[in-house]
């Protein structure tokens, strides 16, 4: 089904090893550099602060900690698996400060351990003790505890895979803890799977029962930040976003990252500049706290892939608020700050306020002041803000739209946008839907066919777009609320296909929800993930239904029945 990693490849000693993501050299593995531009050093170093994450869960896991010390483990532990996310950080000072800061927490940690259980003092994993002084001893020692320091491809293939989950997940929880929510069940999970993976004990079936874990606790994340962003902002309203520009300089800002968005148009209102969203940034438009800024003009561009030629032509500075950054060109470098767990060298980066207070934006206000306005790219109008609230309003209208026929079949396409050039695969499996068809999306996959004239059915656009890639929480929401309304046994009994892009780990924990709440029959494409072993991909597909894509014509017919 995939190319696995073969026994060959590991006495090679590639100089790095990192299959986390879609865009996984030859669908195996980046051995040299990464295809997303991670540099080899980074790639280990930051398995090397996952490796430490694992000892200070191991420590942590039965021990009573004081409860601000319990609270800064939960935040490290988090704050550094976002960081490892692809297209987040490609800084080899942060990771190096994150390894140092590690081991100081993990000590800490280790003498409360050692105090409550001095009989196991001894017998530690190497996860929680190891430590060493110098970047050298740094670098040799990351190129031995990676992916590869595992044997057994099935027990490697779940343990990142549930792994990669957990990035996914953090992220969605670093958010949701900008908007001061948290939930210690879930960091107190992290903990649990992060430990178990070190755990050579556990077998195949018992790695299968946590990866389900995982997704339960997916949902529990989503869940969190939707009623965090929905509670701080509002629910999504149904929005037509403006995709031309004005002729004032503007400031971009690209990311999931809705706390950093209020910050700059507060600290932007009155200034004379404007503020545009790129990416994943578009749904913010869709909620009602932010549609009183007057400079909050619309969406320019596409996807994050496109960053480098659409970054060029928006002349004004741009803020980077989580993944996907990619390593960018001379030509906008002046112009592009990260923030939060973003990085990149060379790049200037804007901190956390001290002592809680917010962000300072002042450094992209005054540069803007400098620069032209955006160059258009388009004009026009997409409309979304189709997010459980929403729809909800126009759930009658749906119902009926399905009843009388009119609406033949939903098609959830939500999920992840990239750079290859095998993804125009969802341009035209969009296009070629049959018009009685509606698509679900959230993600950055819906810039494949977001502009696409697909028409309406009886006033319902064709496609649906809940909002950013954790809003796919919203889709589950509708489809549970359907599956109510006709009274079904079963979730896959309502007439939705899952036909899903994925590019990063936000989508493997996506995933991972969906399989938890019983959703059958996923595929996923442009590629299975290359960090599935045949076996592990034989159980997905055995037990769910997994599959990927083949072409438009055959899976049109697949999912169609025609
Ligand atoms: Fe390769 Fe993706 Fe890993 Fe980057 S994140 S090194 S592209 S597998
Ligand atoms: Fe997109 Fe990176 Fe996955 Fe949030 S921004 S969905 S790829």
């Amino acid at each position: 089904m995939n190319n696995n990693v073969t026994e060959q490849t590991i006495q090679h000693q590639p100089s790095m090893f990192c299959f986390q993501c879609q865009e996984a050299s030859k669908g195996t593995g980046c051995t040299l550099i990464g295809v997303c531009g991670k540099p080899h050093d980074v790639a280990n170093l930051q398995d090397l602060l996952i490796y430490l994450l694992k000892g200070i869960s191991f420590l942590s896991l039965d021990v009573r900690l004081p409860e601000v010390l319990e609270q800064r483990v939960s935040l490290f532990i988090m704050d550094s698996l976002f960081a490892t996310i692809t297209n987040a950080n490609f800084d080899r000072e942060i990771f190096v400060g994150k390894i140092r800061e590690s081991f100081a927490l993990r000590g800490e940690v280790r003498g409360y351990y050692n105090e409550q259980f001095p009989d196991q003092a001894a017998s530690l994993p190497d996860a929680a003790v190891w430590e060493a002084d110098t970047e050298a001893a740094f670098d040799e020692k990351a190129r031995t505890v990676g992916v590869l320091s595992t044997r057994n491809e099935d027990i490697r293939s779940l343990r990142e895979l549930i792994t990669y989950g957990l990035k996914g997940m953090a992220a969605y929880t670093y958010h949701a803890l900008h908007l001061e929510r948290d939930d210690n069940e879930l960091n107190r999970f992290m903990r649990r799977a992060l430990a178990a993976t070190l755990d050579d004990s556990l077998e195949m079936q018992d790695l299968i029962a946590l990866t389900m874990e995982t997704g339960k606790y997916g949902v529990n994340a989503m869940a969190m930040l939707d009623e965090a962003n929905t509670s701080v902002y509002g629910n999504p309203e149904i929005t037509k976003v403006n995709i031309g520009v004005r002729n004032r300089p503007g400031i971009l800002i690209s990311g999931h990252d809705l706390k950093d968005l209020e910050e700059l148009l507060k600290q932007t209102e009155g200034t004379g500049v404007d503020v545009y969203t790129h990416s994943e940034m578009l749904p913010a438009h869709y909620y009602p706290a932010f549609k009183k800024y007057e400079h909050f003009v619309g969406n320019y561009g596409n996807a994050w892939w496109k960053q480098t030629s659409e970054f060029a032509a928006f002349n004004g500075p741009i803020l980077m608020t989580t993944n996907c950054i990619v390593p960018p060109k001379d030509s906008y470098k002046e112009r592009i700050y990260t923030t939060g767990n973003t990085g990149f060298p060379g790049v200037r980066h804007i901190p956390e306020g001290a002592d809680g207070a917010p962000k300072d934006f002042s450094a992209l206000i005054e540069q803007a002041k400098q620069c032209p306005a955006p160059t258009e790219l388009e004009t026009g109008e997409i409309i979304g803000g189709f997010a459980h609230a929403a729809v909800m309003n126009v759930a009658d209208q749906i119902v009926d739209a399905v009843k009388t026929g009119a609406i033949r079949r939903f098609f959830v396409m939500a999920g992840c946008d990239g750079r290859m050039k095998s993804r125009n695969y969802y341009t035209d499996f969009a296009a070629e839907l049959p018009k009685d068809t509606v698509i679900l999306t959230a993600g950055c996959a819906k810039y494949k066919y977001n502009k696409l004239d697909l028409g309406e059915i009886g006033g319902i656009p064709r496609v649906l777009d809940a909002g950013q890639c954790n809003d796919s929480y919203s889709l589950v929401v509708i489809a549970m609320k359907l599956k109510e309304v006709f009274e079904l046994e079963d979730i896959n009994e309502l007439p939705i296909s899952y036909n899903i892009a994925w590019y990063e780990q936000k989508a493997v924990i996506v995933l991972l929800a969906l399989l938890y709440l019983g959703v059958k029959n996923i595929h996923l494409g442009p590629t299975l993930p290359a960090f599935l072993s045949p076996n592990v991909a034989k159980v997905l597909v055995e037990n769910f239904g997994i599959g990927g894509i083949t072409n438009v014509e055959d899976d049109m017919k697949m999912f169609l029945g025609a």
